[in-house]
């Protein structure tokens, strides 16, 4: 999965470029060409997602398949009109229609208790969150706000022609979220008041958030231990004509780093119009379009 340290290098070489995040970051949640299984699990809440995806559905789904085209090739070969030259006439049979009834709730139903588990999990965050990120979705970038620490910046697809080495396309941004490993993180998701609906999401977190104008969104995750690194993902709410056009690049560096960050993105993204109280944004683009 992961890249070689020669891409590190030249990732932390670009990064001078612009203002992004550590020097060494190592892509961890990145997808590679012709992948079939999940991005690596960089959270407990992605690693139930796997867990119940791998360990339960997948399988239960294939022996439901199996069990169907098993007995769907046994009707046509021993009732074939050569073999069964006269039908039965019956059209009920109360045993077998409550079987078939009640076997297919049950399966429902323990998905369903699985499910509410996991999402009630995804929604509660374990201990108070030390770090809280608000994300607003706009066509089409993404604008950034760390609330607790008047840090905003907007966050824009880095053009084909403009990609460094090792910079994969349609995932890098210009700016980078940087956040802490090992750190519950609150996550704040919305979409500026005139805009549409978008969806935050990083595929290695287990995240997904619609962010919709005029409603806060709020989940948590906390990347784990020895995770530290870069991931990407991508809008995943269809919202216009440049969709694709709106990465999101993350950062996650260890609690000293991001302190070190802290400090170095104050000066840089200081936001000039603000005093705390969140302001929804109207940038130029917005109506532009
Ligand atoms: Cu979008």
């Amino acid at each position: 999965m992961r890249r070689n340290s020669i891409k590190a290098v030249l990732l932390g070489a670009m990064a001078s470029l612009g203002f992004t995040g550590t020097a060494s970051a190592e892509d961890i949640g990145l997808s590679e060409p012709w992948q079939i299984g999940f991005q690596p699990e960089a959270t407990e809440i992605m690693e139930q997602t796997v867990s119940m995806h791998n360990d339960f559905l997948l399988p239960l789904t294939i022996v439901i398949a199996v069990f169907v085209i098993v007995l769907l090739g046994y009707t046509l070969f021993r009732f074939r009109a050569g073999a069964n030259p006269e039908p039965n006439r019956f059209s009920h049979n109360t045993f077998i229609e409550v079987v078939w009834t009640a076997v297919p709730t049950i399966i429902v139903a323990v998905i369903a208790v699985t499910s509410i588990k996991q999402i009630q999990f995804q929604d509660t965050p374990p201990t108070d969150p030390e770090v809280t990120l608000k994300a607003i979705g706009h066509q089409w970038f993404w604008e950034y706000d760390y609330v607790d620490e008047g840090i905003n910046f907007e966050a824009m697809k880095i053009e084909d022609e403009d990609l460094q080495e090792g910079q994969p396309r349609l995932l890098s941004t210009d700016n980078h979220i940087v956040l802490p490993v090992d750190t519950v993180i609150r996550l704040l998701v919305t979409a500026n008041p005139i805009d549409v609906i978008h969806s935050w999401t990083i595929p290695s977190f287990g995240v997904k958030v619609d962010a919709i104008p005029g409603r806060l969104n709020e989940r948590w995750f906390k990347v784990k231990q020895g995770f530290e690194g870069r991931y990407y993902g991508q809008c995943s709410e269809l919202c216009g004509a440049r969709h694709a056009y709106m990465p999101i690049t993350v950062d996650i560096v260890s609690k000293e780093e991001y302190q070190a960050w802290l400090l170095k993105a104050k000066e840089e993204f200081a936001s000039l119009d603000r005093d705390g109280t969140v302001v929804a944004s109207l940038a130029a683009s917005d109506i532009a379009n």
